[in-house]
């Protein structure tokens, strides 16, 4: 009872890698290096483009400032391009310094606010140079012990710390805000879900969405409905995709869960999002223990394994069955689409377009990471922690 996508619904998949991805990372525990690990964001971007080239899937890199800085931004975008890809959001950081320990644009002193709205102003100025439309804006504010701060007065700031990034920002520039329920602040955080996001956004205008993480809610959070909430409202801007199984775990999207996944790829395309460059798909992922190039190719196949099911959804069948009040057809069409191997029909789709039947074997075939084994030594880390 599954009907077969087209070409067509298929090609309109476009999935946004992360720099950070490529470079080691790890737990507060222990920071595993990988041979061939990126050494700047030439080879960064240089990883990336091998996902592409061998999906057609990722065509767009993620930035991060200052992780990912350079002295000439237009050399990183020619380099890029002459990879097959482009630079894409640029996400800023005010977690990683001292200054920013009670908070950044909530923070209490107005000279710390200050300094992470002028670093923001700066990630604006990047993506001048970039070519990039997003500012992804994540914060680690939030305090740990009740009476610490006023959480009230806390909202009041970032509100008007957000306007003044906003009013910087170019006509067609989004500000993409991410909400996370808790960690690194553990008693209260200052945008720890999509309401606070939402709340946030309408205050500032058309070019503020949201950006929902799977990997940021609590155990159990329904997440395709929070995404047929957004769409229904215009204000999903971007997925950061990932899975867990605790908290934010950060492991391959379609990993721990790919049912949800599905669920929320079913919501994505009922809601209109699926295929709208205004919702923009990124992995947000670190590669703890496996290699970083092959984890990502692993992701963005998962991906494009549960829109395949998707949309092999029969939404016609599913529509009578509602109608009807038919409870357990409804479901069984559901299941139906899930139970879907898609493999067969991707491995089509993708001989079709010239790339290999089977990316993650072809990848490993290259000789890729051997080559950059050999030729890169002393790898950086991808920043957290670092
Ligand atoms: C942090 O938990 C978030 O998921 C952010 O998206 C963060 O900006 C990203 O992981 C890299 O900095
Ligand atoms: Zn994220
Ligand atoms: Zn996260």
């Amino acid at each position: 009872m599954a009907v077969t996508p087209t070409s067509a619904e298929l090609d309109r998949l476009r999935i946004e890698v992360p720099s950070w991805a490529y470079g080691n990372s790890g737990t507060r525990f222990r920071v595993f290096g990988t041979p061939g690990t990126p050494r700047d964001p030439f080879e960064k971007v240089a990883d990336a483009a091998q996902v592409h080239a061998h999906t057609g899937l990722a065509p767009t890199v993620a930035l991060h400032i200052p992780w990912d800085l350079v002295d000439d931004w237009g050399a990183l975008r020619r380099h890029a391009e002459d990879l097959g890809v482009a630079l894409g959001t640029i996400n800023s950081n005010t977690f990683q310094d001292d200054d920013y320990k009670l908070g950044s644009l909530t923070h209490v002193e107005p000279r710390i606010r200050r300094k992470a709205i002028d670093h923001h102003l700066q990630c604006i100025d990047v993506m001048r140079q970039t070519g990039s439309r997003d500012l992804k804006v994540w914060l680690a504010d939030g305090t740990n012990y009740p009476g610490q701060d006023s959480i009230r007065e806390r909202q009041d700031r970032l509100a008007e710390s957000l306007a003044e990034i906003y009013a910087a920002l170019d006509d067609d520039h989004r500000m993409v805000l991410e909400y996370k329920f808790f960690e690194p602040a553990f008693y209260h955080t200052d945008i720890p879900d999509w309401g606070t996001s939402y709340v946030h956004c309408a205050a500032l205008g058309e070019q503020a969405k949201v950006v929902l993480d799977t990997g940021h809610h609590a155990p159990g959070t329904n997440i395709e409905f929070i995404v047929a909430q957004l769409l229904r409202l215009g204000k999903l801007g971007a997925f950061d995709f990932n899975s867990r199984f605790y908290a934010d775990d950060d492991l391959m999207v379609g990993a721990a869960d790919p049912f949800q996944l599905f669920r929320i790829v079913v919501e994505l395309i009922a809601g209109g999002g699926y295929g709208d460059p205004d919702v923009q798909l990124v992995l947000d992922q670190c590669h703890n223990i496996e290699a970083k190039v092959p984890g990502q190719i692993r992701s963005v196949l998962n991906v494009q394994e549960a829109v395949a099911k998707a949309l092999s959804l029969d939404t016609a069948a599913l529509d009578a069955a509602r109608r009807a009040g038919d409870v357990l057809l409804a479901n069984e069409v559901l299941m139906d689409a899930y139970a879907t191997d898609v493999r067969p029909l991707l491995a089509e789709h993708r001989a079709s377009k010239g790339l290999p039947e089977d990316p993650m074997r072809a990848f490993l075939a290259s000789g890729y990471l051997e080559r950059i084994a050999e030729e890169r030594q002393g790898g950086v880390q991808a920043g957290w922690g670092a």
